[in-house]
């Protein structure tokens, strides 16, 4: 294999009209998702996971090493299951662990350690990072930026599955270890996100939460020249 395998890349610039359409519409498309946390039981077809999955691992990688593993469960049983062992560590979470502080963070989402959405949601999707992967000799082949790889994939993922008009959760069930036993999963490959995936249940509602304004979250640094608006 030679050092560098690189070919030429095919871009097309487009008119500055056309740019600021596109940038309105996907900010628009993006601005209308929200967070669901009560599922429609009404089956997905595979295929859409399928191709929300393979958005997901267009994302940049440390190394282009790719280090996204996904399990996608439909199986109600292993539903079950991992509602029951989410359901245990969210029970010791909310009536022990969690600080005050953080469970009057949690007030306004409406949460609670009943997670009816792990049976209901057609699809959970758990995304696991990959701390590393073996040579062919068996010796650790590193992975680099796990943490910041795997979690612009979700972020696509995320974004893929509104697009086809599908809703979602970013769940973290915390301790997560349960996932890599009920899922079988190797010791170096950590429980990530799980993704409840389907349609909202009918009338369902969401907090009534605002997003920053961009003067909020951004400050630009543009130097003398003059403003180009
Ligand atoms: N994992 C718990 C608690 C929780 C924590 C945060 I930070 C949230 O934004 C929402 C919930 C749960 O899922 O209920």
């Amino acid at each position: 294999m030679p050092q560098h395998d690189f070919i030429p890349f095919g871009f097309d610039r487009l008119p500055e009209d056309e740019m600021s359409r596109r940038a309105e519409s996907f900010y628009q498309l993006m601005n209308a998702r929200r967070s669901v946390r009560a599922f429609s039981s009404d089956p997905v077809p595979r295929a859409l996971i399928e191709t929300a999955i393979r958005s997901a691992s267009t994302a940049p990688s440390g190394a282009h090493r790719q280090p996204w593993r996904f399990a996608a469960v439909s199986d109600p049983h292993i539903k079950k299951r991992i509602r029951d062992a989410a359901e245990q560590e969210e029970r010791a979470f909310y009536e022990g662990r969690a600080p005050d502080e953080w469970l009057q963070a949690l007030l306004p989402l409406g949460t609670s350690w009943e997670k009816t959405f792990l049976e209901t949601a057609p699809w959970l999707v758990v995304v696991f990072e990959e701390l590393h992967s073996q040579n062919e000799d068996g010796s650790q082949r590193m992975n680099y930026y796990t943490k910041e790889s795997v979690g612009i994939a979700c972020g696509l993922f995320v974004a893929a599955l509104h697009n086809m008009g599908l809703a979602t959760l970013t769940h973290t069930p915390s301790p997560m270890r349960f996932l890599s036993d009920i899922l079988g999963r190797s010791a170096h490959e950590r429980p990530y996100i799980l993704f409840p995936v389907g349609y909202p249940a009918a009338g369902v509602e969401v907090p009534n939460i605002k997003r920053k304004d961009l003067s909020e979250i951004c400050t630009f640094h543009v130097g003398d020249e003059a403003d180009d608006r």
